[in-house]
């Protein structure tokens, strides 16, 4: 992938832009063009999330330095999660977008969400049927599933070498697929974003501005400071770099709005313009797409707030150290799919006495909202890689400015 990739997604942006304002709804015409991008990068999800996971996991030097990578990962997860919601609580009582606002309720509550509860979600993470896992594209039990069979031909030594061969295979051919399909990016952007340019005109986003401006401020300072700081102090990484290395991923994935999605992209952006491992990187992506959901967890403290100023209702301490809590698991649970956050935001409402109504309140811009916090979702996946790649004291990482490698 060239240098000028970002000047051509910027191109697709400023393109979208021009063809959804002027054609509106008829703007949908390029819809294809996106869906083919779509089902491209959707299409090598799972064999190079299980070919990548089990090459991290043999590559990572052991049990024992896979376990201080898993424990760094999520530890790290947890910390940006918490600070994100904060973020997001602390936006939507600055901004209280839910005050004086004139958006009229229409149509009935949403139902909620029933979380299966913890224990039961974890059990769902062990497959009963791996190849079941693999033709549904369930990713965590697919992750699960591969990490097991890195673990297990780590033990096995050498006879499990073959094998071990084989998944190294696969996932080279992977990332050279990925490659190839980087190259569609600029055209997946345009297809996208146009169609949603041409429906969401200012009528649908202007009675809700200020929960966009909320959200899109409480991003700007996750990324400019929680992220800027950890891959400067932590990773080692000139912010400046590390935000031009992840644009074109954070550009899929504001199109798409699927962490999972971005996946291959994201993991070709921190390898070739981070310089993060494969071992690492194969590691800590499929498992932040699927668990580290930073832009959604600040959308929680956004939503939460906004719905109960919108019905009058003041939340005490202990409801918002709740919200922190059940919106930090939201994310967690959250799937890396269009809409997630907003389906996971049933379960945070519930948890404080709210009424579901108000999810109608918001679900008409969630499309905007959902492009700004996968975004930060997958940036957040990035940041971890950085961070944990960092810690190993590998040197790879490009923690000069290079802007010749971006790609
Ligand atoms: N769209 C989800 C993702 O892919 C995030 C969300 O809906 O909150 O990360």
């Amino acid at each position: 992938m060239k240098k000028n990739l970002m000047l051509q997604i910027l191109i697709a942006f400023i393109l979208a832009i021009i063809v959804g304002s002027i054609f509106g709804s008829k703007a949908t015409v390029v819809q294809p063009l996106g869906d083919l991008f779509l089902r491209l990068i959707k299409f090598i999800i799972v064999p190079l999330i299980l070919s990548t996971i089990i090459v991290g996991v043999t590559g990572a030097g052991g049990i024992k330095k896979l376990g201080s990578i898993g424990g760094k990962t999520v530890l790290y997860f947890l910390v940006t999660s918490l600070a994100a919601i904060s973020i997001g609580l602390l936006a939507g009582f600055v901004f209280s977008p839910g005050t004086g606002t004139d958006v009229v309720l229409e149509g009935g509550a949403a139902e909620t969400v029933t979380s299966d509860g913890v224990i039961t979600t974890l059990l769902n993470i062990i497959p009963t049927n791996p190849i079941e896992a693999l033709t549904s594209g369930a990713v965590l039990q697919i992750i699960f599933f591969a990490i097991f069979l890195g673990v297990g031909i780590t033990l096995v030594g050498e006879k499990g070498k073959p094998v071990q061969d084989f998944f190294e295979g696969l996932a080279e051919v992977m990332y050279k697929i990925t490659g190839i399909i980087m190259k569609l990016v600029p055209i997946g952007v345009f297809g996208l974003l146009a169609p949603i340019v041409g429906t969401y005109g200012l009528p649908v986003l202007l009675p809700l501005i200020k929960v966009i401006i909320a959200m899109l401020v409480a991003v700007i300072i996750h990324v400019a400071i929680t992220y800027s700081l950890a891959v400067k102090t932590l990773g080692k990484m000139s912010p400046n770099q590390f935000l031009k290395g992840i644009f074109p991923a954070a550009s899929v994935a504001f199109a798409t709005c699927s962490s999972s999605g971005t996946l291959p992209v994201t993991m070709k952006n921190v390898q070739e313009n981070l310089g993060v491992s494969k071992e690492t990187s194969s590691f800590v992506l499929p498992l932040g797409a699927t668990i580290n959901m930073d832009g959604t967890a600040i959308y929680m403290g956004i939503a939460v707030m906004f719905i109960a100023q919108y019905f009058g209702e003041s939340l005490s301490f202990s409801q918002i150290l709740i919200v922190a809590l059940m919106g930090t698991l939201a994310s967690i649970g959250a799937a890396g799919v269009p809409g997630a956050g907003l389906i996971m935001l049933t379960m945070v409402l519930t948890a404080v006495n709210l009424p579901l109504e108000g999810i109608a309140l918001i679900a008409g811009i969630d499309r905007v909202l959902d492009m700004l916090r996968t975004s930060v979702n997958i940036m957040g996946d990035a940041s971890a890689c950085v961070v944990v790649e960092s810690s190993l004291g590998n040197k790879q990482l490009i923690v000069e400015e290079n802007s010749s490698t971006i790609s």
